[in-house]
């Protein structure tokens, strides 16, 4: 038998596999991973999004992680859909000051068709500005998908979040199913998939093992696949979670990159509270984006200089950025 090349796509893992991976020693699992994302991307690439919640707080949904359910109370002050002109005055900002991905998230638990013009317009007027679009509006029936798509929608969202087990654990306004229908109505409209999931709500390995193989046998990988570190919301469920540890989080950034060879991994929430040289080890395992500016929807996101500086110290550029001519100084002691 010819032994099977480890960097391109499969859809056949089986949960044991999945778990196995999850299990190898710490430097030969990185390994693994550093060397498959080399196979489909510049390793010294990163790209850069930016998140602006253009609908924020007062959702009916019942997510135990959120500080944007109406379920529970956060403190967070519910406000109404933005103005189009707004969300791009905020997009070209956003460009200005390095972004070359721009993702608009909306605390809904699914899309009204009386918002989808507005929605649309903000879309289009982002995507003209030369931004990768993405958004995250909760549930989109097959219409709105096709909608979205033709306004210029290149990514939309919508996360799986957990193994299929632990789904009700966490949420119980919704089903997995009802999650996956959103995806195949985004697939097929033609659109990218940008799907992942949160580590830290008490899952286990075998949970976040569960998330990963769920995401692996989808009809198509997702594109993009975000590992959300939980960002403790006091006063919700799971606000009081046991933080996953570090290296525990790195091995999931790297199955990611294991089972899903060429998607975009995007180290996402809970970036602040990483130190720079774990923020490393995920770029080694194969993250290669992450999201800037401050802020993400509601939590906050490390300064615009501090993430500056790491990529500098570690000699990595903006994802299709021209490499520097010589090699970029690391700071001195
Ligand atoms: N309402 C839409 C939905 O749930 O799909 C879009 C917005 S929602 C905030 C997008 C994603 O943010 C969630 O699927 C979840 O993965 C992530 N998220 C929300 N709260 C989080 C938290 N406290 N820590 C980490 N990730 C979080
Ligand atoms: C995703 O998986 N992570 C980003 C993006 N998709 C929309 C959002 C994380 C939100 C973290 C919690 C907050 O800031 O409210
Ligand atoms: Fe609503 Fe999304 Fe938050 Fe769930 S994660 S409560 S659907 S905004």
């Amino acid at each position: 038998m010819i032994p099977r090349d480890p960097a391109e796509p499969r859809f056949d893992w089986t949960r044991k596999e999945v778990e196995a991976l999850f299990d190898l020693p710490f430097t030969e699992l990185v390994f693994q991973a550093a060397s498959v994302h080399r196979a489909w991307f510049d390793p010294s690439e990163i790209q850069l999004s930016q998140l602006l919640s253009i609908k924020t707080g007062g959702c009916a949904e019942n997510c135990g992680y959120c500080s944007q359910s109406a379920h529970f109370d956060t403190g967070l002050a519910a406000s109404k859909l933005m103005e189009a002109d707004a969300v791009i005055a905020d997009a070209k900002r956003a460009k200005a000051a390095g972004a070359q991905r721009f993702c608009m998230g909306a605390a809904w638990r699914d899309l009204k068709d009386r918002d989808v013009p507005k929605l649309a317009a903000m879309i289009s007027g982002v995507k003209a500005l030369g931004l990768e679009t993405c958004a995250t509006l909760g549930m989109l029936n097959a219409d709105q998908a096709k909608t979205l798509k033709a306004a210029g929608l290149d990514y939309y969202n919508h996360n799986l979040d957990t193994a299929p087990e632990d789904y009700a654990r966490v949420v119980t306004t919704r089903t997995y199913d009802d999650r996956l229908d959103t995806l195949s109505h985004v697939r097929a409209a033609g659109m990218n998939v940008c799907c992942g999931g949160i580590v830290g709500m008490d899952e286990g390995r075998v949970g976040r093992a569960g998330l990963l193989h769920s995401l692996a046998t989808l009809p198509e990988h997702p594109q993009s696949l975000p590992v959300n570190a939980l960002v403790p919301i006091p006063g919700t469920p799971l606000g009081e979670a046991e933080p996953i540890d570090g290296l525990e989080f790195v091995r999931t950034v790297a199955v990611a990159r294991l089972v899903c060879p060429k998607s975009m991994v995007r180290l996402s929430a809970g970036r602040e509270g990483m130190s720079r040289e774990m923020q490393a080890l995920c770029f080694l395992a194969g993250a290669n984006s992450i999201f800037v500016g401050g802020k993400l929807l509601t939590t906050p996101l490390p300064g615009q200089d501090e993430d500056q500086r790491l990529l500098a110290d570690l000699g990595m550029r903006p994802m299709g950025s021209a490499p520097a001519m010589t090699a970029t100084p690391v700071q001195a002691a």
